[in-house]
């Protein structure tokens, strides 16, 4: 799937939108949250658009597998590891995706309600 121009996560990734990048390489973008719900709140990104969760299929099980791994990287780097944390993937309107292109939010820093929704 080709990166789309009115995406505002593709501008990201292309540099035009400036955002606080805290990691990249060829598969994925790792940067702060602009909105932030925690003190840390990191969204980890594949550079190419998949517009939600519903269109990733097996094919992009290595891609996935990446974006978590980062994501407890992230986590280590930040000092959340131990105390805890929570990645999430928000789908389509009712799941509460607002931003239509894949991205796992990695939250901490503070202690997290038990509620899912
Ligand atoms: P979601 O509801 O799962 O689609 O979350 C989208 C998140 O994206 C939300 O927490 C705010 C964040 N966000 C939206 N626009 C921008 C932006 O331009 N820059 C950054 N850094 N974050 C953004």
């Amino acid at each position: 799937m080709e990166n789309q121009m009115d995406c505002i996560f593709c501008q990201i990734v292309s540099g035009k939108i400036p955002s606080d990048v805290i990691y990249q390489d060829e598969e994925v973008i790792a940067f702060r949250d602009i909105n932030p719900q925690c003190p840390v709140h990191i969204l980890v990104i594949p550079r190419e658009h998949f517009t939600s969760l519903i269109d990733i299929t097996s094919h992009e099980a290595s891609l996935m597998g990446h974006m978590i791994s980062l994501a407890n990287q992230l986590a280590r780097d930040e000092a959340i590891s131990d105390s805890g944390y929570r990645l999430v993937i928000n789908c389509g309107k009712q799941g509460g995706q607002l931003v239509p292109h894949l991205h796992l939010h990695l939250l901490g820093g503070r202690q997290l309600s038990g509620q899912l929704g």
